[in-house]
C-alpha cells in the first residue's frame, strides 16, 4: 500500500458537515491500491470500563466508503456518518489484498490500540450555525450574466457624451454606446424564454469608465444607466418575471474620483480620509508609480483600506442599502480574494440580517476553500470547473485523461453543498467569448454548453453567447448584444433553451445527478460521464476528435435501454455507441 499517497484533513472538503445531523468524509488514496476503505468510528466520550475493570474507549461504529472519483494518480474515498451526538473521533481502516492499515492523525498503525483514541481524527462537534448552507433558491437557478453599458438601449436620452449608434463599431476601454436599464427591461423576454432565473450585472453605480469598476459614488446608480426609480422598477420586474438580481461591489478599490480619494488628493495627510487608503507617503503621488496600494497597477484604482472603522462602516452600509431599500438578491464581490476575511466575515453578517436568503458570490478565479466555510460566501466564480473543459474540448489543448484528472479534481476541491451552489461560466466579461475560443467551431460550443448545463453547481451564461456573439479579451468580449435575429444563431438558442429546460424538468441532469466519468480515451479522443441519482441515469457522450468512431457500452450500463433524451444523428445498437462528428449524445438510460 502506497502510504505516502493517503491524505485526510478534517474541516474542509475532506470532512465538512453536508447538514445538522450529517457527516460527509472523504480519503485520498493511490489509485487502484486500496479495494476498500472503512471508516471507524465513535462519540469521543463514549468509555466503558472492561471485565479487567479498566476503562475502555467503545468505539463500535463503521461506515464503509464508496469510491466516488478517480483521477490517473488518485482515488476519492466518500463515506457519510449520522451522528446524534454530533461528537465524532474516526479513524480509516484500508484494505489491500493481504494487508490491512489504520491511518489516524497520528499515521499508520497495523492494529487498533482500543484504549486510546487520541491518535484518531476528530470533528469535535457538529454545530447547526457552522453548517455550509448558501440560500436555498440557489441550487436551481440558472444565471445570466449582463455588461449593462452594451445590452441595450432603452433610453437614448441619457446617453453618456459622445454614445456610439448602437453596434456601430468595436467596442474599446473607453467608448460608449448607450446600454442602460430600460434597454435590459426592454428585453427581459429573451431571457425568459431562454429559462434564465437569476441576472447578474456588472457594476451600476456612479463612475467614469463603460465597465464602471472606478466607482465614484456607492450609492447612486449611473446617470447613463438610468436613476433610482428606473432600477426600483427594473428590479420589481425582474422579480414578476422569476428573476433574482445581482449587482456587483467594488470593495476591494475605489475610482480615483471617489471623493474621499479626491480628498486626500487634495488635503495630503491633514485628509480626514487618508486612512480609507493605504498610502505609504504623502503627498500621493500618481507618477512614476503611486505611492499608494491599488488594483494590479492600476493608478486609477486605489485600494480601499477595509481595517479602518470608518471606511468599513461605509462599505457595510452599501452592502445593506441595495439589499434593504431595492431588495436586490445577491451580491457579486469584486477582487473578493484581496479583501480580508474579517471584513467578509462582517459583511455576510450585515446583509444576511437583512435578508436572510441573500446571495453571496466571491469573484475568486482558485481553489477558494477558505472563503467557503460558510461564514464569507455562498460560492465563487468557479472557473476552475470549465477550464479543463475549455482546453480539452475548445484548445484541444490537453488530453481526455488530463481533462478528466482536472474536472475531477474540482469536484472534489469543495464539499459537495458548495459544490452545489458553484457559480460555473464559460466565459465573463474578463474572458474571450466560448465561441471564439472555440475559433468559431460551433459543434464545440455545443459541446461546452452540455458540459456546463449538466454540470452539478448552477451555469451561467455570459449575454451573447447563446446566440453565437464572438469577440477576443477584453474589450473585445464586451459587444453591443446583437438584436438582428437574422444575425443570431438561433439554432444554437435553441440548443441551449433545450438543454436548460433539460435542466429544469431533470433533477438529475442539474444538481441532483452525482457526476461519474465512466470512460473516456485519448486516442479516440472521447468522454463518457453519466449523472445518477438513485435509479435514474443519464449519459453523456462527447466526441471531441473529427472521425466518426465507435466505442463499446460501458459494462457499467450493460443491459440498460438508451433512448436519446435530445436528438442527435447518433447510431446505436446494444454492442456499441457509433458517434458521427462532433455530436454529443445525452440519453437517458431506463
Ligand atoms: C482593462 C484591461 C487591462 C488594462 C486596463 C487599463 O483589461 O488589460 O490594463 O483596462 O485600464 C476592470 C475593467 C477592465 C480593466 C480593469 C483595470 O473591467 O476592463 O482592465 O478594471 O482598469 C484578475 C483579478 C480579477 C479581475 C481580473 C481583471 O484577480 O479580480 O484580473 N477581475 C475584476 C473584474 C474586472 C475589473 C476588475 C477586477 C477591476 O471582473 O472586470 O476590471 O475592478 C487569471 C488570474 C486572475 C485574473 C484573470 C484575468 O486567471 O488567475 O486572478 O483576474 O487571469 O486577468
Amino acid at each position: 500500500m502506497l502510504q505516502e499517497a493517503v491524505y485526510h484533513r478534517p474541516k474542509g472538503n475532506f470532512a465538512y458537515a453536508y447538514d445538522a445531523e450529517t457527516l460527509h468524509i472523504r480519503l485520498r488514496t493511490k489509485k487502484e491500491d486500496c479495494s476498500a476503505v472503512t471508516i471507524l468510528w465513535g462519540d469521543p466520550f463514549s468509555w466503558e470500563k472492561n471485565e479487567n475493570d479498566v476503562w475502555e474507549w467503545h468505539r463500535d461504529q463503521s461506515v464503509s466508503m464508496k469510491k466516488e472519483k478517480s483521477t490517473s494518480l488518485f482515488d476519492y474515498w466518500f463515506g457519510e456518518i449520522k451522528t446524534e451526538t454530533k461528537r465524532v473521533k474516526y479513524a480509516f481502516q484500508l484494505e489491500q489484498k493481504n494487508e490491512t492499515a489504520i491511518y489516524t492523525e497520528k499515521g499508520f498503525f497495523v492494529d487498533l490500540n482500543t484504549r486510546t483514541n487520541n491518535s484518531f481524527f476528530t470533528f469535535p462537534y457538529l454545530n447547526e450555525e457552522d453548517v455550509f448552507s448558501a440560500p436555498s433558491w440557489v441550487k436551481d437557478t440558472v444565471w445570466y450574466q449582463i455588461f449593462p453599458e452594451r445590452f441595450g438601449n432603452g433610453d437614448e436620452s441619457i446617453n453618456p457624451k459622445g454614445a456610439l449608434p448602437w453596434g456601430s463599431a468595436e467596442p474599446k476601454p473607453n467608448n460608449f454606446f448607450g446600454g442602460d436599464l430600460k434597454g435590459i427591461m426592454d428585453h427581459l423576454d429573451h431571457l425568459v424564454e431562454l429559462g434564465i432565473t437569476g441576472l447578474y450585472l456588472t457594476p451600476i453605480f456612479k463612475a467614469y469608465s463603460n465597465h464602471k469598476y472606478d466607482t465614484i459614488d456607492y450609492m447612486e446608480i449611473d446617470p447613463q444607466f438610468g436613476d433610482k426609480e428606473t432600477f426600483k422598477k427594473f428590479v420589481d420586474t425582474c422579480h414578476k418575471k422569476g428573476i433574482k438580481v445581482m449587482l456587483d461591489a467594488v470593495f476591494n478599490h475605489s475610482g480615483f474620483y471617489f471623493p474621499p480619494f479626491q480628498d486626500v488628493l487634495k488635503n495630503g495627510e491633514k485628509s480626514r480620509y487618508k486612512n480609507w487608503f493605504y498610502i505609504k507617503d504623502f503627498p500621493v503621488k500618481t507618477k512614476p508609480k503611486p505611492n499608494y496600494a491599488t488594483f494590479a497597477f492600476t493608478e486609477e484604482m486605489p485600494k480601499l483600506n477595509t481595517s479602518n472603522a470608518e471606511l468599513r462602516e461605509y462599505l457595510l452600509e452599501v452592502g445593506r442599502y441595495w439589499v434593504r431599500e431595492f431588495n436586490i438578491d445577491g451580491w457579486r464581490l469584486d477582487v473578493a480574494n484581496e479583501v480580508s476575511h474579517d471584513f467578509w466575515r462582517e459583511f455576510r453578517k450585515e446583509v444576511r440580517a437583512i435578508k436572510s436568503d441573500v446571495y453571496i458570490l466571491g469573484e475568486i478565479w482558485h481553489d477558494a476553500m477558505p472563503w467557503l466555510q460558510g461564514d464569507q460566501f455562498d460560492a465563487v466564480m468557479n472557473y476552475p470547473y470549465t477550464s479543463g473543459a475549455i482546453d480539452f474540448f475548445a484548445k484541444q489543448e490537453i488530453t481526455a485523461e488530463e481533462f478528466v484528472n482536472q474536472t475531477v479534481e474540482t469536484l472534489v476541491m469543495y464539499p459537495k453543498n458548495v459544490m452545489e451552489a458553484a457559480f460555473n461560466l464559460l466565459g465573463s466579461h474578463d474572458t474571450p467569448r466560448i465561441l471564439t475560443t472555440c475559433e468559431g467551431n460551433k459543434e464545440k460550443v455545443k459541446q461546452l454548453f452540455t458540459f456546463l448545463l449538466s454540470a452539478p453547481g448552477t451555469p451561467c451564461i455570459y449575454y451573447g453567447d447563446e446566440i453565437g456573439m464572438s469577440g477576443d479579451m477584453d474589450p473585445g468580449c464586451r459587444k453591443c448584444m446583437e438584436w438582428a435575429e437574422e444575425k443570431q444563431d438561433r439554432e444554437l438558442l435553441q440548443y441551449i433553451t433545450k438543454l436548460i429546460a433539460l435542466r429544469r424538468d431533470n433533477g438529475v441532469f442539474g444538481n441532483d445527478g452525482e457526476l461519474d466519468f465512466i470512460q473516456y480515451s485519448n486516442t479516440t479522443n472521447h468522454v463518457m460521464y453519466t449523472k445518477t441519482n438513485g435509479d435514474d441515469t443519464l449519459l453523456f457522450v462527447f466526441n471531441n476528435s473529427s472521425e466518426a468512431i465507435s466505442i463499446t457500452k460501458p459494462h457499467s450500463l450493460k443491459g440498460k435501454k438508451l433512448l436519446p433524451v435530445i436528438d442527435t444523428n447518433m447510431k446505436l445498437d446494444e454492442k456499441e455507441l457509433k458517434l458521427a462528428g462532433h455530436e454529443v449524445l445525452i440519453v437517458a438510460v431506463v
